[in-house]
């Protein structure tokens, strides 16, 4: 077979996949629209994809059930030594690891089209993008990553003939037979499925599933994990992070960059449309930061993504009108139900539910069935491009210069609304201990806290301890020109359950006086877990939030944060001698502050 690749490794290991997987024909992406809409024809013609007729150029897939959601039990970081995964990540031997995964490999595209699919992670040619090709026998795959990431010729024109790659290879793990009739969503069992990472060689193994983030390569496996242990090997941070900007009436630009857990509305902050007179906000990115010092001593971002991948229930007009804006052509969903009328519909898109429509599974749904119409972790694919408040910057190979650092997580008691580290090791120990309390989209019970270190714990590619001095060892190297690190909770209840802060657009209010705390514009209150806002210093104009109300959201109840201490203990604990010993300090800082 001719392969049309220069570059000698990808020729090499293509030819190597092709022999182990064997697939019936070989076909390299061009990322045209053509092959896009070639692709979608013919997953029409096999029902796969359901043409939209109420949005152009729109598909709904429906998985299979068993494969609607990323698979943290079966994720791997395959490090040689056990101690390099670290204690958050699920570890196997490399040598083993590939054995068991080269037996489930073999033969595996049988009666399949094996995909090529060269990506860029970040603008091609940009000296902060990474090129990865992945490998894949999913035509749904494909589709996506078309939006997701930038595919096709430009990016084998990159490469040249000895450029560097990331090796990712997928297989959703179901070969056909002669004559066998196809499913319309093929997977591996839960038990065949492995989304393995191998951080020291660059190298992505996904097996078994077809599910975004199992089989999308480019953005968890390559965009976080794989690129966190590169960032810290070279010096630069992959994080799991929103980017925007934020502007000011006299048109002073803020860039921040906010990392929060699952189900704290980071897509929704992303998108946010400020309510106070005269800012404005464009949206960068929604998900993955890549960050790198520049030549002027600055910490500079870009998102190394084209597309969004959102959760879309809960996603509505009122949430979040530029997602809905953002949703209106060319999109892929994935789990939503069918309308009658032959729209997309999920819980919490209009207040009125239809009478009758297709759920997530195929059946005939009412508002009387048992289950949800949409699946909770249904997905819109959507390109970054038709965001209608995207910042002309957002694909700008220098990146944008960053200001602020976020962490937040979901709190009902406990964490104010806001306040701001000391310092930066204080900020990475905000970030290291960042807590959420779990929600229906968690397994488990409800309510149960949560440590997600920076957001990361699922996608750290190396040992956490060592990341955190990562974020230390960048700290030195920024220095004054190091971000401003806040921590947020939008989430903070009354006794009654009933949420103190109307968050969404009013969460500008609280960007507004972090951008004002960074122009010394404004004073703030000393306390023992960090500075918090003067009450008369957020801007609550056209709020009508009773002071007491206000008065709990900036409290801080020091025997309440004593207990506390305990769980920062045991969190610490689980990292051994591993743990910097500058967070042990904070921490010890922090007991002497609530008063020993
Ligand atoms: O995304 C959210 N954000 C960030 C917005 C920029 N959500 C949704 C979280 C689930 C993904 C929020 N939910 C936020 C928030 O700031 N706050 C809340 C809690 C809340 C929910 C409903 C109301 C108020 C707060 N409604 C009324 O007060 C009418
Ligand atoms: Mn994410």
């Amino acid at each position: 077979m001719e392969i049309p690749i220069k570059n000698k490794r990808l020729a090499g290991w293509i030819r190597e996949v092709a022999e182990l997987c064997t697939p019936e024909d070989i076909y390299v992406c061009n990322g045209s629209r053509q092959e896009y809409e070639r692709l979608m024809r013919m997953m029409v013609d096999s029902r796969m994809a359901i043409p939209l007729k109420k949005r152009p150029n729109s598909f709904l897939f429906r998985s299979d059930p068993s494969d609607v959601a990323r698979v943290e039990d079966r994720t791997y970081i395959s490090t040689p030594s056990r101690e390099d995964a670290g204690p958050t990540n699920n570890w196997i031997e490399p040598d083993r690891l590939k054995k068991t995964m080269l037996t489930l490999y073999r033969g595996c595209m049988k009666g399949r089209t094996m995909y090529v699919i060269p990506f860029s992670m970040g603008p091609i040619g940009s000296p902060m993008s990474k090129i990865g090709v992945e490998i894949s026998d999913s035509p749904y795959v494909v589709v996506n990553m078309h939006i997701m990431t930038r595919v096709g010729n430009r990016v084998i024109e990159a490469l040249g003939e000895d450029g560097d790659f990331v090796p990712c290879l997928h297989s959703i793990g179901a070969p056909l037979s002669e004559g066998q009739k196809d499913s319309l969503w093929p997977c591996a069992p839960m038990e065949k499925k492995y989304i393995s990472h191998f951080p020291e060689e660059n190298l992505i193994w996904s097996y078994g599933s077809g599910y975004g983030g199992n089989a999308l390569l480019g953005k968890k496996c390559m965009g976080l994990r794989i690129a966190s242990a590169m960032a810290r090997r070279e010096g630069w941070m992959a994080e799991h992070m929103l980017i925007l900007r934020l502007i000011s009436p006299e048109g002073r630009r803020y860039h921040i960059a906010a990392a929060f857990p699952s189900a704290c509305g980071k897509t929704n902050l992303a998108m946010i449309q400020p309510s106070i007179p005269g800012w404005r906000a464009e949206c960068i990115g929604d998900d993955i930061a890549w960050m790198r010092i520049g030549d002027d001593g600055r910490l500079y971002a870009i998102n190394p993504e084209s597309g969004f991948f959102g959760v879309a229930p809960g996603t509505s007009y009122e949430t979040n009108s530029v997602a809905m804006e953002t949703l209106r052509e060319n999109v892929i969903f994935t789990n939503c139900a069918l309308t009658d009328d032959g729209d997309v519909w999920w819980e919490g898109m209009t207040d009125d539910v239809p009478s009758h429509a297709i759920d997530w599974r195929g059946n005939d749904w009412t508002p009387e069935s048992p289950g949800d119409a949409a699946h909770p972790n249904a997905r819109f694919t959507a390109p970054v491009s038709q965001c209608p408040i995207i910042s002309s910057d957002w694909d700008n190979p220098d990146g944008v210069p960053i200001d602020i650092f976020i962490f937040g997580g979901r709190r009902s008691t406990v964490v104010p609304l806001v306040y701001e580290a000391f310092n930066w090791d204080h900020g990475v120990f905000m970030g290291a201990t960042a807590s959420s309390e779990t929600t229906a989209a968690n397994i488990g019970a409800i309510g149960n806290l949560r440590y997600d270190p920076f957001a990361m714990k699922p996608f750290c590619g190396y040992n956490m301890a060592d990341y955190f001095k990562h974020w230390l060892d960048m700290g030195d190297r920024l220095r004054d020109k190091a971000p401003r690190i806040f921590y947020v909770n939008w989430f903070r209840k009354d006794g009654d359950g009933r949420f103190l802060w109307p968050g969404f657009r009013e969460n500008s209010r609280v960007l507004k006086w972090m951008c004002e705390r960074i122009d010394g514009k404004v004073d703030a209150v000393k306390t023992p877990i960090g500075l918090l806002p003067r009450m008369e210093d957020l801007d609550l104009k056209g709020l009508d939030i009773p002071p007491e109300d206000m008065r709990e959201l900036l409290s801080v109840d020091i025997s309440q944060w004593k207990a506390e201490i305990p769980n920062i203990e045991h969190h610490f604990k689980t990292f051994g001698a591993r743990l910097p010993d500058r967070l042990w300090r904070q921490l010890e800082e922090f007991k002497g502050r609530l008063g020993g």
